[in-house]
């Protein structure tokens, strides 16, 4: 018998719910307490059918986590799910919140499903480097169609309860009462003796063998975007079994992929990082500190980022104010977002109203006084200083007491800009990551005098806008750019040491990254980096002469590569080729042929050891928020867990040893072991080792 499981009767329908907060997580003890209670039911003649709903916020969303990795206790959840297929008494799943994973194949194994409009359902499992291993693979495809199954199984991303309704998921969706509901759905089912059809014998919407072509497409299509993961692989052979193989044999195939990839290091990197994101956004110190109430923003700004982030808050339902000093610019930028709303409209991402609405809580301005009753005003200028430091010492003569003012400096110093105020407290770096109503990082910036409840303001605003929040402290560039830059001056160097452009760029779209820094540059355009390493003194020996000679990348269809008019694929191009042969003459680089490995090392390895000092010196409280940092904001391999897990899965000493030959073969000082590597390669341990 288990606590988190409990069993009531409203006459003569058992109704079994299941009480795991917060997300009644199918943990070893509410299997064992689902199946015993759902055995009792079918062996109870007073009982005519079954319930099985869950108290809190939400239905099951999922196994737990946390047991994978863990020898399996029996039961398994497929065992309950048996349990009850085997009931010759109706059983219905009463589902609301997030019916996810493992809650949504017991909901499949139920023999009916009823839910409350709101509810989401999906199998996720794909997002944590596994597939569906309770039957989810051969069960969905059973009820809504191939199709639909590859689409939901593929993306992990959930449906609402009137799709699955539509697409034959949900049997009923309940206004109001949910349970009362299900009961009397359930009494329905048995006063109009409707027959017990299990999922697992409709065959009518499974596919046929003889659409194997189709399916095989179908998958290719979903597949070739893959990059090395080997779960969406392992999801399209399950659901291929679903079609040519008998249910029971499907099941166990569908077991032998779950057991292979939960054991592998890409779901123990997805898991990490399921957890370090949720991590990210604690900060001990400000555990009680309570977040102001946002109902209005504004944006100075209106350009790209500015633009951008004004999606954001729409998008969250919060109207914004976006202020900009030209009329012109102003115009443009609101130009700008609206066209990207039709855009996303156009290819049915949103509704027209919904659309509508999200541009109708945007307005403009040139009048900076407009921006008196935001609550939180976000700061998105030009990456300079002096403008910077105006614009703070004039919001803090407009804005209201109480309200944030953030700034999306991707690297300059927030104590300064605090110091143009008279509230310090209220000001903090909230860094969005380009395009900001796309990429889900937000780098909250803790100044030394930003206030726990300033800081807690704009986590909560961030999780609001649907961004992964994570903390880090005030140096340049960050966390995030500040070790991005060890890996741009390493590029560089691989070019002068033998490497061309699309040497580099291959080997880390070959690691799993999707663009490399190359391209990523042309793509981003060269000038923008041109004019910050100049604003900052610094230089880039190849990329400096590229915009010297007005190849900015894409936006000129020439930087490190070529491009053909209105295309966006790099050509490799033999002016540049030449032009980084003779820049390496005359330093008296002899060139010579660099291996995908060695590039992937030298790149990642600099990055890796800046890493180690962010940590040290507290810019970062976790290595899993570095690893969070890169995931979500710069493309790193999620499959890999991101620079800091990926390094323990290689082995500090082997990375300490690498970066003292580097240091040897290039005299960079940074290249030299930080101190912090240097002490857990010594004592054989990795950055995880420092958790807690
Ligand atoms: N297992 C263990 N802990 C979980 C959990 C889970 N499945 N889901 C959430 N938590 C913890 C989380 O770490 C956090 O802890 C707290 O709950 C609140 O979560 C057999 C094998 C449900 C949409 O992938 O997507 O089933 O930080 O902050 O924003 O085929 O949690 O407070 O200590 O995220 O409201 C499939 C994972 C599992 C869903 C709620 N299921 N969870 O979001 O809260 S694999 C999933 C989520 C599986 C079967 C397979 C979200 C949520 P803490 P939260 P939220």
């Amino acid at each position: 018998m288990s606590e988190l499981v409990s069993m009531r009767t409203d006459d003569d329908v058992a109704v079994i719910t299941i009480d795991n907060p917060p997300v009644n997580a199918m943990k070893y003890e509410v299997r064992v307490g689902l199946l015993d209670l759902v055995s009792r039911a079918i062996g109870d003649a007073g009982v005519s059918a079954v319930v099985v709903a869950c108290a809190g916020r939400t239905f099951v969303a999922g196994a737990d986590i946390t047991e994978f990795g863990k020898p399996p206790r029996q039961p398994t959840g497929i065992a309950v799910i048996e349990a009850i297929e085997a009931s010759g008494k109706p059983v219905v799943a009463a589902l609301h919140g997030t019916t996810l994973g493992g809650g949504l194949e017991l909901a499949l194994g139920c023999h009916f499903r009823v839910a409350a409009p709101g509810t989401r359902l999906g199998l996720p499992e794909i997002k944590l480097g596994i597939i569906p291993g309770a039957g989810g693979t051969q069960r969905l495809p059973r009820l809504v169609g191939m199709e639909k199954a590859m689409a939901m199984i593929l993306s992990g991303e959930p449906i609402l309860a009137p799709e699955a309704h539509v697409a034959g998921l949900v049997d009923e969706i309940i206004e109001g009462d949910l349970v009362a509901g299900a009961i009397a759905f359930a009494r329905r089912v048995v006063a109009e003796k409707r027959p017990l059809v299990l999922v697992r014998n409709r065959d009518e919407r499974l596919a046929t063998p003889h659409h194997l072509a189709a399916f095989d497409a179908a998958a290719a299509n979903h597949t070739k975007r893959a990059r090395g993961q080997n779960a969406p692989v392992a999801a399209v052979a399950a659901l291929r079994a679903a079609v040519t193989l008998p249910f029971a044999e499907g099941l166990k195939r569908e077991r032998e992929l779950f057991l292979e990839l939960v054991a592998g290091d890409q779901s123990e990197a997805q898991r990490h990082i399921f957890f370090a994101e949720r991590e990210a956004a604690k900060v001990p110190d400000i555990a009680g500190a309570r977040a102001h109430e946002v109902q209005r923003a504004a944006v100075i700004g209106a350009g790209t980022m500015g633009g951008g982030i004004a999606m954001c808050f729409a998008n969250a339902g919060i109207p914004v104010t976006v202020v900009d000093t030209g009329a012109d610019v102003l115009a443009r930028g609101l130009d700008v977002v609206r066209r990207n709303y039709r855009n996303t409209a156009a290819r049915g991402g949103l509704t027209a109203n919904e659309m509508e609405a999200r541009i109708g809580r945007i307005d403009g301005t040139t009048d900076l006084a407009a921006v008196a009753d935001a609550d939180i005003v976000i700061e998105a200028v030009f990456e300079d200083m002096g403008v910077k430091q105006d614009v703070f010492a004039r919001l803090d003569r407009i804005v209201k007491p109480g309200a944030v003012i953030a700034s999306n400096t991707s690297y300059l110093d927030i104590d300064v800009l605090a110091r143009n105020t008279t509230r310090p407290q209220a000001v903090v770096g909230m860094h969005f990551f380009s395009p900001a109503n796309v990429m889900r990082l937000l780098e909250v910036v803790r100044g030394a005098t930003t206030s726990p409840e300033t800081l807690a303001t704009a986590i909560a605003v961030g999780r609001k806008l649907g961004k992964v929040p994570a903390v880090v402290g005030v140096c340049h560039g960050f966390v995030g750019n500040r070790m991005l830059r060890l890996r741009s001056v390493e590029a560089e160097r691989l070019l002068l040491e033998g490497a061309l452009p699309q040497d580099v760029d291959g080997a880390l779209t070959g690691f799993g990254f999707p663009m490399g820094p190359f391209a990523m540059g042309d793509l981003a355009g060269l000038d923008v980096g041109w004019r910050i390493r100049k604003a900052v003194g610094l230089t880039a020996p190849i990329a400096d002469q590229l915009c010297e000679r007005g190849r900015y990348g894409q936006k000129t269809s020439r930087g490190f590569y070529l491009y053909e008019p209105g295309s966006r694929t790099p050509k490799p191009d033999p002016e540049v080729e030449q032009l980084i042969a003779d820049t390496a003459a005359q330093r008296g680089i002899a060139r010579s042929a660099l291996g995908k490995d060695e590039i992937v090392e030298r790149l990642l390895f600099p990055m890796i050891n800046e890493g180690a000092r962010i940590l040290r010196e507290g810019i970062a409280r976790r290595a899993g928020d570095i690893d969070v940092i890169w995931v979500y904001g710069y493309g790193f391999p999620v499959y890999r867990g991101g620079p800091m897990h990926y390094a323990d899965s290689v082995g500090l000493a082997y990375i300490r040893d690498r970066l003292m030959a580097f240091a040897h073969t290039t005299g960079d000082d940074r290249h030299r072991p930080a101190p912090l590597l240097e002490e857990l390669a010594a004592a054989r341990k990795g950055f995880a080792s420092l958790a807690g």
